[in-house]
């Protein structure tokens, strides 16, 4: 076993949706056999992941009857529990069914936005029933065109309404599960409501129960936004927001890609692997690690595994660099010394009379620090060269 090789402690899960993605596009139909759930168990388990995540309608279908339903779900529950296997997120399917073409919690029908929450309250009964922790909510459909058709405060108002319901229901039935809001930019809306991870965690601070709602930042989505994914993270870490994420690669400027991660960008995904896993000093995330990516069209289903197995490799390969970089003394040796640490501590301890005064009187050369180079260069080729295998 290499050291690459996935362990169910590095907390892997990938969504059911993801290698089940049968390789469909708007310009061309499936290339792959669509699998069945406990199939995709199988093979995930066979691959070394630790967790596999759905949404309701992946597992149970779109008007199952209660004893179908009830069927799917034991069936599914065995094969989970046959893997050594768990399900730490699920999720609901509001982008779907054509009620929710013009949103599902922002629709401006209440009729709409009811089924979008009492669907939502059947698939937090399956979470619960499943073991999930966490719940993820991607509003794929909650946004426009057509943009006269509602106000943008409007629409706010009424996604928050949902969510303060929702968070109602699982305080309620005394679930143990957290909601995670996860933003994209566009696609297949032109515009979406909560377009960043920014978006969503100011929203959050308005809720009535913040302290059950995070995060679920998504690569391919910051990227499309043209965004930085390790600020977006590190903002979200620091709130202590960060529930949930979603690990893919995606270039710029271009339709949702969901790639292999790591597999573009590799100098943000390594800084990403960095911050998550606190080489650089600070806490690290300790929740699942998700990958919401699909294997390319070009795969047949020994593809689709091979694509699952990268994603984790190269997630254990960048963490493996990340702390080779970090312990680098080179690297410790440009990083050190964080300056004066009396005006740093008078800093962090916020205003008084006193620090005020101290910050006037202390002698700061403006043009000594606008002199001198700060050897990021230095800094940033041993990381490339760490990237690269030609140190550490
Ligand atoms: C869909 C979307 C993803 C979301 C999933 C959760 S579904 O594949 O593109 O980004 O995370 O609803
Ligand atoms: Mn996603
Ligand atoms: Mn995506």
């Amino acid at each position: 076993m290499s050291a690459f090789d996935p362990v169910a402690a590095d907390k892997f899960s990938f969504g059911l949706w993801t290698v089940g993605n049968p390789g469909r596009d708007p310009f061309g139909g499936p290339v792959r056999p669509t699998l069945d759930p406990v199939q995709l168990v199988e093979g995930l388990a066979a691959c070394g992941a630790w967790g596999v995540n759905l949404h309701d309608n992946d597992l149970v279908p779109f008007g199952a009857s209660a004893t179908e339903r009830d069927n799917i779900v034991a069936r599914f529950k065995a094969a989970v529990k046959r893997c050594g296997m768990c399900v730490p997120m699920t999720t609901c399917n509001l982008f779907s069914h054509p009620i929710f073409k013009d949103g599902a919690f922002t629709s401006n029908d209440p009729a709409v936005r009811a089924f979008a929450v009492r669907k939502c309250m059947d698939a937090l009964d399956l979470a619960h029933d499943l073991g999930s922790s966490v719940f993820v909510f991607w509003g794929g459909r909650e946004g426009t065109e057509a943009d006269a058709c509602r106000s943008p405060i409007v629409a706010v108002r009424h996604m928050r309404e949902a969510l303060n319901f929702l968070c109602g229901y699982v305080k309620e039935r005394r679930y143990d599960i957290v909601f995670a809001l996860e933003a994209k930019p566009n696609e297949p809306r032109s515009d979406t409501y909560f377009p960043t991870t920014g978006h969503m965690l100011h929203f959050i601070s308005t809720l009535q129960h913040q302290e059950m709602v995070g995060v679920n930042p998504e690569v391919a989505h910051e990227t499309m936004a043209g965004l930085s994914m390790v600020h977006g993270v590190g903002q979200a870490m620091e709130a202590g927001k960060l529930f949930h994420i979603d690990l893919n690669a995606q270039k710029i400027g271009r339709y949702d890609q969901d790639l292999r991660f790591g597999s573009e960008d590799v100098r943000g995904a390594f800084l990403l692997v960095r911050l998550l896993e606190g080489s650089a000093g600070n806490a690290p995330y300790t929740g699942s690690l998700h990958f919401d990516a699909h294997a390319y069209r070009t795969e047949d289903q020994q593809g689709v595994w091979d694509f699952a197995t990268g994603c984790m490799r190269t997630y254990k390969i960048l963490k493996a660099r990340a702390f080779a970089f970090d312990a680098d003394p080179e690297v410790r040796d440009l990083l050190g010394g964080q300056g004066n640490t009396a005006l740093n501590d008078a800093l962090a301890a916020g205003w008084s009379l006193e620090r005020g005064a101290a910050l006037r009187a202390a002698v700061i050369d403006p043009d000594a620090i606008g002199a001198k180079g700060l050897r990021y260069e230095r800094l940033d080729q041993i990381m490339i060269e760490h990237l690269l295998g030609a140190r550490g």
